[in-house]
């Protein structure tokens, strides 16, 4: 249910790390036939006095993994597979966009996920890097960006108008400016419910490919989906997608053809409460994975396979 031999391509990240899932993953794909290449762990080193930047935390560690990881993908893109980067926290996004624009040119990013992620150094209420990730990356913001250790290396590789995001729910006020003023394609949770999955999918495909058709960088966030199904996750936000919901998009994703890079992030073992929560959370980013990967709901046979 591949098709065709496409290659399941996989950086796992550990910053928060996560380890059975990444198991789980494979040998669910490698038992559907499908040719996997594990790129393995990338490990990085301990950066010492990485004291905050005004409220900004962690800058030289997420700096400098993410730079590693951007080459990372860069080099799995270069061997023309399709990168799978299992997270770890969202702010993986930044390297991970940044080495798969580096590889193929212009992209289109769908993100999904309950927030924006677009704070600037600047307007983050946290200081998480996680919170933050599209400002990075994102061409129109890049005066709003402070110089910051380890970050010199990032050039702004995504224009506004090439990004989508589903399922938002939980966005800051200076967020909501932000998206506001550059015109960002959003579908929240209230389109969500009043339009229904499929014309927010039909819709994003639309919008995305109304000119030219460029590779697709999947970041899905799993507290997209609702806490009641992916409960083992940093920061839960009441109202999300339905098991359902997310898995259709990973069906109509995988659809158009386009999937080049897929993060699947902040599915955290260690925020589970108990096994079954754990459980439940990793098998949903397992079948979201799954959906990306050409498997249907209805079923899939051999003759499926080009
Ligand atoms: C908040 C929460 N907007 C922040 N964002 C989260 O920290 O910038 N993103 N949790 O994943
Ligand atoms: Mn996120
Ligand atoms: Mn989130
Ligand atoms: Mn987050």
């Amino acid at each position: 249910w591949l098709g065709g031999p496409r290659y399941l391509t996989s950086w796992r990240w550990s910053w928060e790390s996560l380890t059975h899932p990444v198991c789980l993953t494979f040998s669910v794909f490698v038992s559907a036939g499908c040719a996997v290449k594990d790129y393995g762990n990338l490990v990085f080193e301990e950066v010492v006095d990485d004291e905050p930047i005004g409220r900004v935390k962690h800058v030289r560690a997420v700096g400098s993994a993410n730079q590693r990881l951007s080459e990372a993908v860069h080099a799995v893109k270069r061997d023309g597979h399709t990168s799978v980067m299992l997270g770890g926290d969202h702010s993986l996004a930044i390297g991970s966009i940044h080495g798969h624009s580096a590889a193929v040119g212009e992209l289109s990013v769908i993100w999904v996920d309950a927030h924006a992620d677009i704070n600037t150094p600047l307007t983050s209420p946290t200081g998480n890097i996680h919170g933050q990730s599209m400002s990075y990356v994102l061409r129109e913001l890049q005066s709003k960006i402070p110089v910051l250790p380890n970050f010199s290396w990032i050039r702004p590789c995504v224009s506004a108008k090439d990004l989508v995001y589903i399922g938002l729910r939980d966005v800051d006020p200076e967020e909501h400016y932000i998206l506001k003023l550059l015109g960002v394609k959003v579908f929240s949770m209230s389109e969500v419910d009043q339009l229904g999955i499929a014309r927010v999918m039909e819709e994003t495909c639309d919008y995305l490919f109304s000119k030219v058709k460029k590779p697709i960088h999947l970041s899905y966030d799993i507290d997209a989906i609702d806490p009641s199904v992916t409960p083992a996750t940093g920061t839960p936000v009441v109202g999300g997608l339905t098991y359902r919901e997310g898995v259709y998009i990973t069906e109509q994703v995988c659809q158009t053809g386009l999937l080049s890079a897929v993060d699947m992030v902040e599915v955290n073992p260690l925020r589970g409460q108990t096994e079954e929560e754990v459980q439940s959370t990793v098998s949903t980013a397992v079948d979201l994975l799954c959906g990306c990967f050409g498997r249907l709901r209805e079923g899939n046979h051999p003759s499926d396979y080009r």
